[in-house]
């Protein structure tokens, strides 16, 4: 095969890089991350492949491994060798849940992520705002999704509060998973080279869209129990699927827990930031401080109390997490300060 092969193969399923690697190094992407190795496509097949020694050295970071969504040097053998990880576009990730402070991977080199929330009982808009928080930093676009409107009365209504409360130019699509013509309008981030990952939680439909998209009844979806709308945890693992469009999608398993970064900025609430620059003290709690310019949009309706409740969830959290984020790195440097401290490109309160 040639090299122009070779790209054109790879281009296909997303790289992007210009040389393909030297030394009799090959390139394919990471599909999916088994307990037991990796699985990887070079654009025409797939195969299994284990992690060479140095990526399972204690103390490394997780970040450094190899995740889905990968394009990875391997070397053949068997199995065949992952040696490196090219450079990423862009890094989906978000704190493991857990005691240890432990940044967990969720997709790299991805394009669009799909944040998707059921018309049913799994609709919450602060659930949204967290995702949104989580891909700011990521370098992929977000688009929000909302599946099962073929079971919402009220979709609509609540289609409008969701566009009234997100940032004006979010894409936010209304779908029914189950039906192709609906979710159509998904092409367009669906091209070929392009990459999605689909997120959202257990039972929002992510299998159904995918099995939709993929014209075949791939993944296993589960059934939803009745009484909180949720489903049986049934994807088990991530995985990158080549779709008939030309585009891959990535489908991962429900995230119980999506933990803030501590790295993130919180630009969706930038309006809020502005607003609380306007408050009369520079230390103004928002509470029952004379001339809070917080306290005065909430009292006329500007600002709604849920943003607010949500926007202070999502910024204590974010502030505890960079804490323990920076407590982490310190300990590693052995108790040297940072010289850059993470998650603060704005700062909160007037100096
Ligand atoms: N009516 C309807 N049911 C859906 C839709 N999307 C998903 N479901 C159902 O919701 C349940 C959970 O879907 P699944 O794809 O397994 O969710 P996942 O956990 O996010 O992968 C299944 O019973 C699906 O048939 C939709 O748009 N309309
Ligand atoms: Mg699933
Ligand atoms: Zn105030």
């Amino acid at each position: 095969m040639s090299d122009a092969e070779t790209i054109e193969r790879l281009r296909r399923i997303g790289w992007r890089g210009q040389a393909l690697p030297a030394g009799g190094r090959r390139l394919a992407r990471v599909v999916a991350q088994h307990r037991a190795g990796y699985e990887l496509n070079d654009g025409k097949h797939g195969f299994g492949a284990q992690p060479a020694g140095h990526f399972l050295k204690r103390g490394l970071d997780p970040a450094e491994r190899p995740a889905v969504g990968d394009f990875v040097e391997y070397e053949d053998g068997r199995p065949p060798h992952i040696l490196a990880v090219q450079p990423r576009r862009s890094v989906l990730s978000r704190a493991a849940a857990g005691e240890r402070y432990e940044r967990q991977t969720i997709a790299t080199n991805i394009d669009y992520v799909l944040v998707l929330t059921g018309l049913d009982g799994d609709f919450n808009p602060a659930r949204i705002e967290r995702y949104l928080s989580l891909i700011e930093g990521s370098g992929a676009q977000p688009v929000v999704l909302l599946s099962k409107l073929d079971l919402a009365a009220d979709a609509d209504a609540r289609l409008a509060e969701l566009r009234a409360r997100l940032p004006a130019g979010m894409p936010v699509h209304a779908i029914n998973g189950k039906d192709p013509a609906s979710v159509a309008v998904l092409a367009q981030y669906l091209q070929p080279g392009d990459s999605a990952v689909l997120v959202g939680s257990s039972g929002a439909g992510k299998s159904t869209l995918t099995n939709t998209l993929l014209g075949e009844q791939r993944m296993a979806t589960g059934a939803v129990r009745g009484h909180d709308g949720r489903g049986r945890h049934t994807t088990t693992h991530r995985a990158l699927l080549p779709l008939p469009s030309g585009g891959c999608l990535i489908d991962t398993p429900g995230m119980r827990e999506l933990k803030l970064t501590g790295e993130e900025d919180l630009d969706l609430f930038a309006d809020i930031d502005a607003l609380a620059e306007r408050c009369r003290f520079a230390d103004c709690g928002h509470g029952s401080e004379p001339g809070c310019a917080v306290q005065a949009a909430l009292d006329s309706g500007e600002l709604s109390p849920e943003r607010w409740r949500s926007y202070l969830k999502l910024r204590d959290e974010r502030e505890e997490q960079a804490a323990t984020l920076e407590a982490k790195l310190r300990r590693q440097r052995g108790g040297r300060p940072l010289d850059r401290p993470h998650g603060h490109r704005h700062s909160r309160e007037r100096e």
